[in-house]
């Protein structure tokens, strides 16, 4: 008799998927809790907790559905901690016949699974993850022979080819993209809504990670755990976006303000990266509201909102297949410095950085702003090597697979692709995070002094950055205006700002 084996990863819990159209006898599932994944990066804590307890909800419904499921727990005595090793253990304790699984995500899961087919004598197959809009190589097919990637005309191509807000072939009202619209600061005394959270009791699996002494960052409450954790919850959280959020999401995407860990952003991103929801049901819930209410839900927020998830994402997993492996070892600035310790700690005297760290530490999340134009920004202007940036970001947030979180590290953030993601840099002084925030008014740096000990580093720092990569950006016609600038200062106040910059360099961990 022919007996099935099927590989279900912690981030393929996509309950729709058509291999769970029809109940098999013959079929057996497996999902494994094991160290090869706890332990490739130094993962938040609220990671590992909401993703093993999405895969045990998974393996409820499974068995609930009454499909034949093998689950390894953590602590097993029979897990041996590796796809490879418990697979092998596997085919040969219950004789499987076949072995299937899902496209993985991440290249080097993809290249483990890959190599183990090799290695088993029975015969096997892989199956799309049915998640997403785009196939790995349509991107790279899409941008054949073109010298850049522009993530504008592939989002075009993406409501054309699926038929998102269309008019015909016309974008519906006529304009495509609203950007301009969005990105306003928050009004001082705005009131903001109190974001929907999960109260999970996830103590149990808490406890077994303690005992498994894997190494984590940040902090959790295991009894209150704000994190959706199944498709109901993921549903919850969609719909809470959808009827509170919406409507203000565009126009404050950008807008970051103290102790406020999420403003109108729809933390959708683990349930999405997860797969409890698809990104096509993210939008047609959207979409659906919007038409309930198109006096309460202006056209721009949805489509600030539309673009994030069949373009930017859709855009980043295109350039991650097309670009890997090589992209993984990009260093276009050739940056050689280490992170400074209070990335893991939060403990440092700048306001905006202090509330990024801090709020990633205890929620595993950044909204976007933060994590570009905050962490990111000073990273980069601090010359940090990037794998060193990586490892931080792919460890501390509960959305972080590498195919999404390199992607916006490496490329967009710190432009060590030397453009594939973005067409310049994103650095910036501190005038843009005092634009976009509030931050800079209690902070203990002076958002306008370039120079001396109360000196916002953000300022010198830019300049420096700037000045020790002028040979390699210079010419970037998008930066060459900066040049101008730059070349037009005084040479005192140069060479008064670079000094600067190298005492904050040298002094990175007293910052
Ligand atoms: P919202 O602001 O509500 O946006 C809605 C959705 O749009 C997100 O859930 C996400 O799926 C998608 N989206 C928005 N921007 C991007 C983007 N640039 N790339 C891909 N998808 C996007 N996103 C991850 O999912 N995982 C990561 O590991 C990750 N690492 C990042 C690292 C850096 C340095 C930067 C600058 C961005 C990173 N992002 C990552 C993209 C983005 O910041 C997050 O998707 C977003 O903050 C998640 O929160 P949200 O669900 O509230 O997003
Ligand atoms: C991130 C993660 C972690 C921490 N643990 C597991 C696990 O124990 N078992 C599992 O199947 N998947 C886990 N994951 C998610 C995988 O790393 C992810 O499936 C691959 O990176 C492919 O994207
Ligand atoms: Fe950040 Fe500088 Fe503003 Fe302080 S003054 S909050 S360090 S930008």
């Amino acid at each position: 008799m022919s007996k099935t084996l099927r590989l279900i990863l912690g981030d393929q819990l996509n309950s729709n998927h058509s291999w769970y159209n029809n109940v098999n006898d013959s079929v057996t599932y497996v999902m494994m809790e094991i160290r090869s994944e706890t332990d490739y990066a130094k993962h938040h804590i609220q990671k590992v907790i909401g993703i093993f307890s999405a895969m045990r909800y998974f393996k409820y419904d499974l068995i609930g559905n009454n499909h034949k499921v093998i689950y390894i727990y953590l602590n097993d005595n029979n897990n041996l901690n590796t796809f490879e090793k418990n697979i092998k253990n596997l085919i040969s304790l219950h004789n499987f016949t076949h072995f299937e699984y899902q496209l993985p995500d991440e290249y080097r899961v993809d290249l483990d699974l890959k190599n183990l087919c090799k290695t088993i004598s029975i015969s096997n197959a892989v199956v799309d993850s049915e998640h997403f809009f785009t196939t790995r190589n349509e991107l790279g097919d899409f941008f054949e022979g073109k010298k850049m990637y522009l993530m504008e005309s592939f989002y075009r191509a993406m409501r054309k080819k699926h038929n998102v807000m269309m008019d015909g072939n016309k974008p519906l009202t006529g304009q495509w993209n609203y950007d301009g619209e969005n990105r306003e600061k928050l009004p001082k005394n705005h009131k903001l809504i109190l974001p929907i959270v999960f109260n999970n009791d996830v103590s149990l699996i808490y406890e077994e990670i303690i005992k498994a002494t894997i190494e984590t960052i940040g902090t959790v409450d295991a009894n209150n755990f704000v994190w959706p954790i199944n498709r109901l919850q993921s549903l919850e959280l969609l719909d809470f976006f959808a009827e509170h959020c919406l409507q203000l999401f565009g126009s404050y995407q950008d807008a970051m303000t103290p102790n406020e860990w999420s403003l109108y952003h729809s933390r959708i991103s683990f349930s999405m990266n997860v797969k409890m929801i698809s990104p096509q049901e993210v939008i047609e819930r959207c979409i659906e509201e919007w038409r309930k209410r198109p006096n309460e839900i202006e056209f721009n927020q949805l489509e600030g909102f539309v673009r994030q998830i069949i373009g930017w994402r859709e855009y980043m997993r295109g350039i991650y297949w097309s670009k890997m492996p090589e992209f993984a070892s990009m260093n276009f600035f050739n940056n050689q410095e280490k992170l400074p310790d209070w990335f893991w700690t939060g403990k440092t005297k700048m306001n905006c950085m202090k509330d990024a760290i801090n709020q990633s530490l205890q929620f595993a999340y950044a909204h976007h702003i933060q994590r570009l134009m905050i962490t990111g920004n000073f990273a980069l202007l601090a010359g940090i090597h990037p794998d060193e940036i990586d490892a931080w970001y792919l460890g501390i947030y509960i959305d972080a697979f590498e195919w999404v979180e390199i992607t916006n590290t490496r490329g967009m953030s710190q432009f060590a692709d030397g453009g594939i993601v973005g067409t310049k840099p994103y650095v910036s002084s501190a005038s843009y995070i005092d634009k976009m925030s509030h931050y800079c008014g209690s902070c203990f740096y002076k958002k306008a002094l370039k120079t001396g000990e109360k000196s916002c580093p953000f300022n010198s720092l830019y300049w420096n950055f700037y000045d020790r990569n002028e040979a390699k950006l210079s010419k970037n016609p998008r930066i060459g205006m900066m040049y101008n600038v730059w070349r037009k200062m005084k040479p005192e106040d140069k060479t008064a700002m670079l000094e600067q910059a190298d005492y904050y360099l040298k002094n990175i961990n007293e910052l």
